[in-house]
């Protein structure tokens, strides 16, 4: 087993050689992937497996070393950028996508796990998220958030900053430097928050408009701005539908909370006693096809029903559901019912930065679900968490044109895992198989085994 993985900013003129090879890989990914698994080309590992990309450009895949030399010489590829896959042990899956977190939380992850939502925001969140008032502070710590979640191969991310301006731009220009692929949202919020945690509502709308603005002067095409109201709860209605119209004004992507917790529901009802919590949203002109809410542990099937009807997605986050004791989704019947999901980290409900985390934490929250459940009833499966983590991710952010697996044409968001590496955190024996080896890797692995984390073709983390 060997291979050769090759960078050039050539590769985008073969598109002849591509085609054939993308077929053949295609039809060895489909022999080493069984039907279960929905993403049966986002794991390109066999014999000899070259993959062949550039800077910006699409990725490309040649199966031949020999073809790589003949095309080196033709193309001037640096032999800096050549990577050979040694064996079963080393392979290529697609870039991880986190489609929700919350980067100023980063600095208590791992802490503060004894209360539930409203009481954990009062305690926990919101005097650690108040802290980024300070540029200083917001500096060092975002430049902390996004160099892990880089090492541990999640190259796009969708974030909830602070209510803050001017930590949200230092956000923007760490990812920027960093190269990762990501959505910053500025968090809005104009009630029911601390008076030392708190915006007017214009204040809030003016600075969400300066945020938006910045960003898209940024002109990086790797970095997105999303509306940002923090959730019903601290939301007032005015804001929530001015909100709405910035995000028609500029056709930008909504993120938000839903359904989280039986508390923050019941707040909700005794406010907007005659709808439903989706509804909420929908009525302010937050629910459409751009749409992704965190969450939706207690969706009912009406609301379910609603979100596909706009075509929304959810951002589940299994790992924080845990933690701060809010619920389980039963992700399964919001796949049957064609609902787009991705996984989120949801740091720091979720402690761990890391999409392998969520990954094992999905298919455990979908065991749990199965208790309940008739016979028939098959949890999800570790492959079918696996797509959630890196497609279907991308397909909820609306980024799936370019990034999710390694379709020709899309960007080279790639990780190129080593499970042989001398600090591996697991151990291989002869008689596993690939897909055993794959398997090992997600339930066992972490950042020492991805030894190269690409963005758009760019190394941006690894050695
Ligand atoms: N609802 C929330 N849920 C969560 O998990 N984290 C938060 O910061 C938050 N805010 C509202």
């Amino acid at each position: 087993f060997s291979g050769t993985l090759v960078h050039s900013t050539a590769a985008n003129r073969m598109e002849m050689c591509q085609r054939r090879i993308i077929e053949k890989m295609v039809h060895t990914a489909l022999n080493a992937w069984p039907e279960s698994c929905w993403s049966v080309n986002t794991v390109y590992q066999g014999r000899r497996l070259n993959a062949l990309a550039s800077g910006r450009s699409p990725v490309v895949f040649v199966d031949d070393a020999s073809c790589v030399g003949e095309l080196a010489k033709k193309f001037e590829f640096n032999e800096r950028d050549v990577i050979t896959l040694k064996d079963n042990r080393q392979f290529m899956i697609p870039g991880l996508v986190d489609t929700h977190i919350h980067a100023p939380q980063y600095i208590f992850t791992g802490t503060g796990y004894d209360l539930p939502l409203l009481q954990w925001l009062e305690k926990y969140t919101f005097p650690s998220e108040s802290r980024f008032r300070s540029k200083e502070f917001a500096q060092n710590a975002y430049r902390k958030v996004v160099t892990r979640l880089l090492k541990n191969g999640t190259t796009t991310a969708s974030y909830f900053a602070t209510i803050h301006y001017d930590a949200t731009v230092v956000l923007c220009d760490v990812i920027a430097e960093l190269g990762q692929r990501a959505y910053v949202g500025k968090v809005c919020m104009d009630r029911n928050s601390p008076n030392y945690y708190i915006e007017g509502t214009d204040d809030s709308i003016k600075n969400t408009d300066r945020i938006i603005t910045h960003i898209l002067g940024m002109k990086n095409p790797l970095i997105t701005p999303v509306i940002t109201p923090r959730f019903v709860v601290s939301c007032t209605s005015d804001l929530m539908k001015k909100l709405g119209n910035l995000a028609k004004e500029y056709d930008l992507p909504i993120q938000s909370h839903l359904n989280e917790n039986k508390e923050e529901i019941s707040m909700v009802k005794d406010e907007f006693p005659n709808e439903s919590y989706t509804a909420v949203y929908d009525k302010h002109n937050l629910l459409n096809g751009k749409t992704y809410m965190a969450h939706c542990c207690y969706s009912t099937e009406e609301e379910l029903n609603l979100m596909l009807e706009r075509n929304s997605a959810i951002a589940h986050c299994p790992t924080s559901n845990f933690n701060i004791r809010s619920g389980v989704a039963d992700i399964k019947h919001c796949l049957n019912k064609k609902i787009k999901v991705g996984l989120g980290t949801d740091v720091s409900g979720g402690e761990s930065p890391s999409m392998l985390v969520a990954i094992r934490d999905c298919v455990k929250a979908s065991n749990v679900i199965s208790f309940g459940k008739s016979k028939g009833f098959t949890a999800l499966t570790y492959e079918e968490a696996f797509f959630l983590a890196t497609l279907g991710g991308s397909q909820v952010l609306g980024l799936d044109n370019k990034t999710g697996n390694f379709e020709v044409g899309k960007d080279f968001d790639a990780l190129f895992i080593d499970v042989e590496v001398p600090d591996s955190p697991f151990d291989c024996f002869n008689s596993d198989d690939t897909k055993d080896v794959v398997q090992k890797f997600l339930y066992l692995g972490d950042d020492r085994n991805i030894r190269k984390v690409y963005v758009a073709g760019k190394l941006v983390a690894g050695r």
